[in-house]
């Protein structure tokens, strides 16, 4: 029942804000059994078309936050699916947030709900983290990895100090995370300049790279 035609629809769905339709195709194409990761990577698409036109003056912040609720209610119908099927060989702890200074959250939170998905324990500590809350949050949770988010520029300082408290107090403490970060203008070097071990430029590549990290020798 899947065709490319229907895929356009639904992206196109999205970017044009149609929450009642984008739910009722996104029904549809579950019950025809169409792959849920499939669905969720164009609902992801029609979100960049949302941030295009709102650059482009064709949407305002209410086009913005609209979109983020088409998006968070198509994760709700999805999620409790994906749960049924994942893989849930893989596990581990994985802290998440979005630093200091920014409040985008759906980004994060698609990651944080793919990792579920796959068998993490995922530690969400919300928006606008500060660098010494993640640090003493790192200590507490002994996470096996840590995640940032960061989406708008001025995001970059304070990334670059959360990553930099979260080494000193991993030090301190003998503990040991690779420090993940991601974000639409996460780049190489960016990753650099805050001081990553990885970056990455969407979610679902950011549960391979957990899976991968945490293998445990046979
Ligand atoms: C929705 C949105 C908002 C919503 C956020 C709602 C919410 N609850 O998050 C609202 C309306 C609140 C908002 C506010 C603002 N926004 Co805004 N927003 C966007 C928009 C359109 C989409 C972001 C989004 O959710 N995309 C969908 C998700 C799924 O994508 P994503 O976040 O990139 O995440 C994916 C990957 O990056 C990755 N990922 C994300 N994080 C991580 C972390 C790890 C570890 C890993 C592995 C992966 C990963 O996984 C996700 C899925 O693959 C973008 C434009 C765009 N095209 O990105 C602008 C954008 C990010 N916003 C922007 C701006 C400027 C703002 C405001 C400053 C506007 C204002 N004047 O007030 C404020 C920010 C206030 C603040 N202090 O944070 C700019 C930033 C530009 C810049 N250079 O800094 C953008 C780029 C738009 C633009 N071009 O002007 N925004």
């Amino acid at each position: 029942m899947k065709t490319d035609n229907n895929d356009q629809h639904l992206i196109h769905l999205l970017a044009d804000l149609e929450e009642d339709a984008v739910l009722e195709l996104v029904q549809k194409r579950i019950a025809a059994g169409d792959d849920l990761m499939q669905i969720l990577e164009e609902c992801n698409e029609g979100m960049q078309i949302v941030g295009k036109r709102y650059e482009q003056g064709e949407y305002y912040i209410a086009g913005l936050i609209m979109s983020g609720e088409i998006f968070r209610e198509v994760v709700e119908i999805i999620q409790p699916l994906l749960v049924k099927t994942a893989d849930k060989k893989s596990s581990g702890r994985i802290l998440v947030g979005t630093v200091a200074g920014d409040i985008h959250d759906i980004g994060k939170n698609m990651l944080g709900m793919l990792l579920t998905c796959y068998g993490f324990t995922v530690i969400d500590l919300g928006v606008d983290v500060p660098p010494a809350e993640f640090a003493a949050k790192a200590v507490e949770n002994k996470p096996d990895i840590v995640g940032l988010s960061g989406l708008i520029t001025a995001s970059f300082e304070p990334m670059k100090e959360t990553v930099s408290m979260l080494r000193a107090e991993a030090a301190k403490n003998k503990l040991s995370f690779p420090i993940l970060i991601g974000g639409g203008m996460i780049d190489e070097q960016v990753s650099q300049y805050v001081g990553a071990d990885y970056w990455l430029k969407d979610a679902m590549a950011g549960v391979r790279l957990c899976q991968k990290l945490l293998v445990k020798p046979q």
